[in-house]
């Protein structure tokens, strides 16, 4: 599943470069029954299966002798809800490390080796494999190296919990529909300000909470 994503565009230049390293490991591997067994049926009753406290033990104990430091995360639809301020502070760390729950969840006894349990957002899918891939996307471009320039994430933080401003490429005119003139007036204080103004109109309209608690 990892593959896909982040071998292609900018994360898999970013990897190529060596601005960060990832590695996708299979709990079945770690697992000690000869069907490769991962998960087993809720004690005390109820619907869909639970992945087994073993595999993910020794997985865990596996990746820790290498790297004693990893930060290690839970995806959990009964987590915390991911952010780009948790991004930020994730991006500090050395080592990350990703538990994808699956099924009806895992083992609770594992949460002893888990420093944080992280949703990305209030809807419900199949497996924590996507929720994963969206953190390392989201973590991965704010590293060293990993966009082209760094301009555009200051930007970014400049404009910091704001919708964007409109984008505009060639041509002028479209089917009669012009890009707005001040951005062809080379005035480039004027542009800026009529971002802004966009940018914030734009956010009142749709997301209107980014204005109020801008906490984010
Ligand atoms: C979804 C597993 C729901 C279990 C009470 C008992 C990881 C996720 C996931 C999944 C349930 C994330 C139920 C946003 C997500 C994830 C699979 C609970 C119903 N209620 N972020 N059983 N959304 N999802 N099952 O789904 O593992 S991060």
């Amino acid at each position: 599943m990892f593959e896909g994503p982040f071998g292609e565009s900018m994360i898999k230049r970013a990897r190529e470069k060596g601005a960060f390293t990832l590695k996708v490991i299979d709990l079945r591997s770690f697992s000690k029954d000869k069907h490769k067994k991962a998960d087993d049926r809720p004690y005390g009753g109820g619907p869909g299966m639970v992945l087994s406290v073993e595999p993910i033990h020794r997985a865990l104990d596996f990746l820790k002798k290498k790297k004693p430091k990893a930060h290690v995360i839970l995806l959990s639809a009964s987590g915390k809800v991911f952010h780009e301020k948790r991004a930020r502070a994730l991006s500090q760390k050395k080592r990350l490390i990703f538990i994808c729950g699956h099924y009806e969840g895992v083992d609770e006894r594992v949460k002893r080796w888990i420093d944080e349990d992280y949703s990305i957002g209030d809807y419900v899918l199949t497996c924590g494999e996507i929720p994963a891939m969206v953190m390392v996307d989201a973590v991965a471009r704010l590293l060293p190296g990993v966009l082209g320039d760094s301009r555009s994430k200051e930007e970014e933080s400049f404009r910091n919990g704001l919708l964007e401003y409109p984008h505009y490429t060639r041509p002028e005119t479209y089917r009669g529909i012009s890009v707005p003139r001040v951005l062809l007036s080379g005035n480039h204080p004027k542009i800026q300000e009529w971002r802004m103004e966009q940018s914030i109109k734009r956010t009142r309209k749709i997301r209107p909470e980014l204005l109020k608690g801008r906490s984010r």
